[in-house]
């Protein structure tokens, strides 16, 4: 685990001592976007129009972020469109790798190379910054698009609707300004809540993360009991982005990170309501619990030194919902 500095790999954990113990994620230098006809996008530049087998995708199955991708990729059908790589579980001294000696990993399908900060370094070899996963890169232009997960989704969304027809609209014009106002509080204090309260390294920061996580993990309760999804009958990209917090919440977040004040199992209407996501046609297949469980527990050996991989729980994620 570490970072890229003018190109050179750290090998260094994550530095709370600046912010009195909190995590605090830094944000993603890549940001253009891919468009219909190659307009610029609301940020980067231009260029990166839409086009069958042009584009590749970089994730692991364990990351929320990079999943939220995959999830579209797979409900927008672009699988055929848009070819992916999946790194190796374990993110040890050399980061991300692409070590294959875990089923589902692929290597790198692009350029063979042993390490993800080499796909960084191959965009600019003399890039500072954090190696993240996803990474949506351009085999025509042999750079990154973006590596932001929120702007791929979006990208993803409505870019190559002419190319596959399909105009299912998770980020409608008339909902906008509520999905953001939901997604805000649901980012802060659900997606990275979890981080912040695991990545925690006072008390005072803990007791800060955990608390507006089960508030929020609370009033979903209420909400998701009165409304099908976050923002009614309609699914958006809102759900999507909830679900990869939720579906990796009782096997890893609730003891690797401490969230165990509750599990979602015991949320009746926000299990339910998990499970009926799960279930949603594709969304399943983009699930992959050895690649979840392995990675958190594995890698982070600040929070889990002695690298022991628990049990966890026995689920039923395909048991009916019951939620129409
Ligand atoms: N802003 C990014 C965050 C991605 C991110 O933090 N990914 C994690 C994996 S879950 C990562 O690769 N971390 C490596 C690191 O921070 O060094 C996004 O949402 O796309």
């Amino acid at each position: 685990m570490g970072h890229l500095k003018d190109g050179i790999w750290h090998d260094e954990w994550y530095d709370t001592s600046k912010s009195g113990g909190r995590f605090e994620r830094s944000s993603a230098g890549f940001r253009n976007w891919i468009t219909p006809d190659g307009a610029a996008g609301p940020s980067g530049k231009g260029g990166f129009e839409a086009e069958a087998g042009r584009y590749h995708l970089y994730v692991s199955y364990a990351c929320p972020w990079a999943h939220r991708t995959l999830i579209f990729r797979a409900l927008k059908g672009l699988e055929e469109l848009i070819s992916v790589s999946v790194v190796h579980p374990d993110m040890l001294s050399d980061g991300w790798t692409f070590a294959q000696d875990f089923p589902g990993t692929t290597g790198d399908a692009l350029f063979g190379k042993p390490f993800l900060r080499d796909i960084y370094t191959e965009a600019d070899p003399g890039l500072s910054g954090r190696v993240t996963v996803p990474i949506l890169w351009d085999k025509k232009r042999d750079t990154i698009v973006s590596n932001e997960s929120s702007e791929i989704i979006r990208m993803f969304n409505s870019a190559f609707d002419a190319i596959t027809g399909n105009t299912h609209d998770f980020w409608p014009l008339a909902l906008r300004d509520e999905i953001e106002t939901v997604n805000a509080r649901i980012y802060d204090t659900i997606n990275n809540g979890v981080y912040k309260a695991g990545f925690a390294t006072t008390q005072k920061a803990y007791d800060a993360a955990i608390a507006p996580l089960f508030d929020s993990l609370d009033w979903l309760e209420t909400h998701l009991s009165e409304n099908r999804y976050l923002m009614g009958e309609q699914v958006t990209e809102a759900d999507w982005r909830l679900f990869t917090t939720l579906i990796r919440f009782d096997k890893v977040y609730h003891g690797h990170f401490k969230c165990n004040k509750r599990m979602v199992k015991d949320y009746p209407a926000v299990w339910a309501y998990t499970r009926a996501l799960y279930q949603w046609p594709g969304v399943r297949e983009t699930v992959n619990f050895d690649h979840i469980v392995r990675h958190y527990y594995y890698s982070h050996d600040t929070i889990n030194p002695h690298r022991i991989v628990p049990v966890t729980p026995d689920l039923d994620f395909d048991a009916p919902h019951g939620r129409g």
